[in-house]
């Protein structure tokens, strides 16, 4: 007789397999379990119905659903926070609201809560309050959320089991109490000697360290080679000198102000940081060997925009790219641990869109542990003020990432979620988050006042016991170590800390990065080409596909175009994507691996690129640059996610990490460049200056005026060019595929000894244009040039008046436009084919060069304050000292990069052209257009 009908509810499953599980075996379960089901079996079902009302049935569903809502909600009900304020609760977990007594859990079997809490329990009530000490203690198990039912089970059994959990698995307490004076008393004595100097105290979530210490320590013997590190401010200091092991000489003697020691600048060599921005690098060692490397990253203020670059620092180290074909990942060499502030875990859309990657092909790096020092707190905010969610964590629910809740003043449950975390990373190759409750004993810096804004928080704050002290107490009363002992270990390292800041001197100032920053201009001499016949053979190699691979039809016509298109070495048969293509298999055949992200890289924006085939019946995928026989290195190309700050702060990590990758992001359209302002200004131009880094990315950002309207006409190069100072930077608008072509490989042929971002704009209509197209010649017997000269003769150049300046696509529509011909004579043409650094020597030759000059022009398509103008413009005044006039033509001031229609653009574009050739004359309507001519600026 089928009788699971009286079973409902959300555990009648878990009823009736324990039903099932007694019908086979009624010895398999407990006494008490067995007296109920008794009477439901079968045979004695009909004769004993009597017996079982319905209310039984009620209380055992009920039972088992209140075992479930306390698995699930238990840590609303958990004691999180150290400042001890109620937790929220659930009424899931009241026993009302299950219609439950206390009387009617003590008559039930503790088997309806499951192992392994029914092992140790007699009945319902004790196995249910069981349940509270573990999901409602001082850890807050939410994992609820997770789809997997392995995974669930797993945390569920580490939570019920407890076997990361002293005494299970025990701690040493007297080394974590030394640990912990260690973090106190850094803290201390530098509020002592140096007040209201900022250092952005960890105290109030001090457990920081040893759970950091702890990963760090399992992770080394579980075998993992490099840990990278992310963090922001908070305790920062305290973590380079505990985990990091940093000397604390090199803290003091700069919050002593170097400047007065000798000047800083000079000493550094470069522009540094704050001492809270900086990054470390430690190498824990068995004898001589290296076993693993731990990397703090450096970072700036921006809160939480370094978590993509370590990301990125340990995709690349896990990354192995010696042979040809795809690159190889290895989840178990890296391990990222990103520390998040608790405002700023939900306010920075940054840290959504890394979480984003966690899985992605390409960018996974086998899962990071992050932990939230949750000090309550935000500058001044409260919680309320910064998320709309009622945990500071609450957005990684949405990427399955386990969560624990743990109170800060509770080291043991700290020491077993960083064990957790571990255990399950390594177990699922997934994220995990500790959310570390604690409070913030100070205001956001050391100078604030926090009772301006928190009065009633801060009383409490004054009058709580630290950690260490709670901590100290417990083994004092665990008859561990006695308070004498606990109080020594404070002299010791106070004693440590007074006899480092006595004994300083100048010396001790840290001498990172002075080595790192190789000198500049290797790039000039690099040879570019590539003889005729290799490149013959790879444009071979590139076309062939794998036996019965039927490529798309509307492909077919120009790979056969392609085929014959080095047959003559002279004939301007090279479109751009054609010579991308070329570049990477011969820096491929260099021996350098390349790695191409962006949204939609694979086929390209426009459609032009291909560089993954997809089979026209089966959809099956092949890349040409993985399986040509001229490779000796890995070739990857990713459809990145739709996110452009998190990408390319991936691909500045990666490209930190693995300097001898050349690694290339691309833009949809370059516009969408401003949503990465942040990597952008703080990493890729800034970071050499900063921190002594030398990134090499490559940037391509399709830039040009054809009538798509404000957002798809431009790269914002003014924004590159505004930070371009000193060496930090190459900024390229190149007009021809050859020198696209060395453009590539000159970046690759210096990723190691002269390495700066490269940022391109690149074409779009003109990939197809024949007035970009370059010759196999060009290829194999030209090189990269920063600045073209018009290509008349010189005894030509001797009539010329007018020189136009420009750069980029312009220079296509003025050499195709009718004007030009009608004068060829008087005007000479030339274009910056880089913009910085300033080919100055070979701009001034080129003035040099028109001895009957009139005027020169620079002549641009993007208004009057974007493009290259403003930069350009007081080099153009240096060259010329004043000897001819200097004009600008281009779009007028305007706030929105382009028209908004096409036909404007049109208007705009053809008045921009003519106003080029008419010399000395103004188009007579110029004031109604959007165009404007500035003479002698
Ligand atoms: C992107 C960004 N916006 C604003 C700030 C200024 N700021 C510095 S710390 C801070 C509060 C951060 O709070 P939280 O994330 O909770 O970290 P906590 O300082 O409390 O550890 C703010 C707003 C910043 N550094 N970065």
């Amino acid at each position: 007789m089928d009788i699971s009908h009286i079973f409902h509810g959300p555990n009648s499953g878990y009823v009736l397999e324990l039903y099932e599980r007694y019908l086979r075996d009624p010895d398999s379960v407990d006494s008490s379990t067995r007296a109920i089901f008794d009477k439901l079996r079968p045979e004695i079902y009909e004769e004993k119905q009597s017996e079982i009302t319905q209310h039984d049935i009620d209380k055992i569903v009920a039972t088992a659903n209140l075992a479930q809502a306390i698995r699930a909600f238990g840590h609303l009900d958990a004691d999180i926070d150290p400042l001890g304020s109620p937790p929220p609760g659930d009424p899931s977990l009241e026993l009302p609201t299950h219609g439950l007594t206390p009387e009617d859990l003590a008559v039930l079997p503790s088997s309806l809560i499951g192992r392994p809490v029914s092992d140790k329990t007699d009945n319902a009530y004790d196995a249910i309050e069981e349940l509270r000490k573990i999901y409602s203690s001082k850890v807050g198990y939410d994992y609820y959320h997770i789809n997997s039912l392995e995974e669930r089970k797993w945390l569920r059994e580490a939570a019920e089991t407890g076997r990361f959990r002293p005494p299970v698995d025990p701690i040493n307490e007297k080394l974590l109490l030394e640990n912990l004076t260690r973090v106190e008393v850094l803290e201390k004595f530098l509020h002592r000697i140096f007040p209201g100097k900022f250092r952005f105290s960890i105290e109030g979530v001090d457990m920081l360290v040893p759970i950091l210490n702890e990963i760090v320590g399992i992770a080394a013997e579980t075998g993992m080679r490099h840990i990278f590190m992310g963090m922001a401010h908070r305790g920062r200091l305290n973590v380079m000198h505990h985990v990091m092991t940093k000397s604390y000489k090199g803290s003091l003697i700069k919050f002593k102000d170097p400047v007065q020691e000798r000047d800083f600048r000079d000493y550094m060599g470069w522009t540094g940081d704050v001492k809270y921005h900086e990054g470390a690098r430690h190498a824990i060692k068995n004898g001589r060997e290296i076993e693993m490397q731990i990397s703090l990253s450096p970072n700036p203020s921006h809160l939480e925009s370094v978590n993509p670059v370590v990301e990125g620092m340990a995709r690349a180290a896990g990354t192995s790219v010696n042979a040809s074909g795809e690159p190889k990942f290895d989840p178990d060499v890296a391990l990222p641990i990103i520390v998040h502030g608790d405002a700023a875990f939900p306010g920075q859309g940054i840290v959504a869109e890394t979480l984003n990657m966690c899985r992605l092909p390409g960018y996974t790096t086998g899962g990071t542990i992050h932990v939230i020092t949750n000090n309550q707190l935000g500058y001044t905010a409260l919680p309320g003020e910064s998320r709309s969610t009622l945990y500071a964590s609450d957005l990684a629910k949405g990427f399955e990432i386990p969560i624990v809740h743990v109170n800060a003043d509770d080291p043991e449950a700290c020491i077993e979620c960083a064990r957790l975390a571990f255990a399950y990373l390594n177990k699922f190759g997934k994220d995990f988050l500790i959310d570390l409750v604690g409070y913030r004993r100070h205001g956001h810096n050391e100078a604030d006042e926090p009772a301006f804004t928190q009065p009633e928080m801060y009383k409490i704050i004054d009058d709580h016991p630290t950690v260490r002290e709670i901590w100290a107490e417990a083994l004092a009363e665990r008859n561990i170590m006695n308070r004498d002992e606990a109080d020594e270990l404070v002299n010791k390292y106070n004693e440590i800390l007074h006899s480092d800041f006595e004994s300083l001197t100048p010396e001790d100032l840290p001498e990172e990065a002075l080595s790192t920053i190789p000198p500049a201009g290797a790039a000039q001499k690099t040879i570019t080409s590539v003889p005729a016949e290799s490149l013959r053979e790879m444009n071979a190699s590139l076309l062939k596909v794998p036996e019965g691979f039927t490529i798309n039809p509307k492909l077919r016509r120009g790979r056969e175009r392609r085929e014959a298109a080095l047959a003559n070495i002279d004939e301007k048969t090279v479109d751009w994507a054609m010579a991308e293509e070329l570049a990477f298999a011969s820096i491929l055949a260099d021996g350098t691996s390349i790695r191409f992200t962006g949204q939609d890289a694979e086929r390209g924006t426009f459609s032009h690129r291909h560089a993954v085939l997809h089979d026209f019946n089966t959809g099956q995928t092949y890349a040409p640059l993985q399986h040509i026989p001229q490779s000796k290195a890995a070739f990857e190309i990713l459809n990145s996610p739709l996110t452009e700050n998190a990408c390319i702060g991936f691909e500045y990590g990666y490209n930190i990490q693995a300097p001898d990758r050349l690694v290339i992001w691309e833009a949809q359209y370059g516009d969408f460049i401003n949503g990465a302002q942040t990597i952008i200004d703080e990493y890729v131009v800034s970071a050499r200056a900063k921190w002594g880094q030398t990134p090499s990315l490559v940037l391509l950002l399709p830039h040009a005026y054809e009538g798509q309207g404000p957002d798809h006409s431009s790269g914002r190069m003014g924004r590159f060019l505004d930070s371009a100072a000193e060496v930090n930077i190459r900024i390229a608008n190149c007009t021809t595929s050859a020198q696209y072509f060395h453009l590539l490989r000159r970046q690759a042929g210096v990723l190691e000894i002269d390495p700066l971002p490269l940022i391109v704009m690149t074409p779009k209509s003109l990939l197809r244009n024949p007035l970009i197209f370059s010759s196999l010649r060009d290829l194999s017997e030209g090189t990269w040039q920063p600045f073209i000269d018009d290509e008349m003769s010189n005894s030509q150049a001797k009539s010329v008046k007018r020189l136009i300046l420009c750069s980029g696509k312009v220079y296509i529509d003025l050499i195709a436009s009718e004007l030009r011909k009608q004068n060829a004579k008087d005007t000479a043409i030339a274009r910056l084919e880089q913009l910085y650094p300033v080919p100055t020597t070979l701009i001034q030759k080129a003035l040099n060069r028109y001895p009957k000059l009139k005027e020169v022009i620079w002549l641009q398509e993007e208004p009057e304050n974007m493009g290259a103008w403003m930069f350009i413009y007081p080099f153009l005044r240096k060259f010329i000292k004043g000897a001819v006039p200097l004009h600008f033509i281009g779009r007028r001031r305007n706030s929105s990069p382009a028209e908004g229609t096409a036909s404007m653009h049109k208007v705009n574009q053809e008045a921009l052209l003519k106003q080029a050739f008419m010399i000395g004359k103004q188009l007579p309507n110029i004031d109604e257009l959007g165009i404007t001519w500035v003479k002698n600026v």
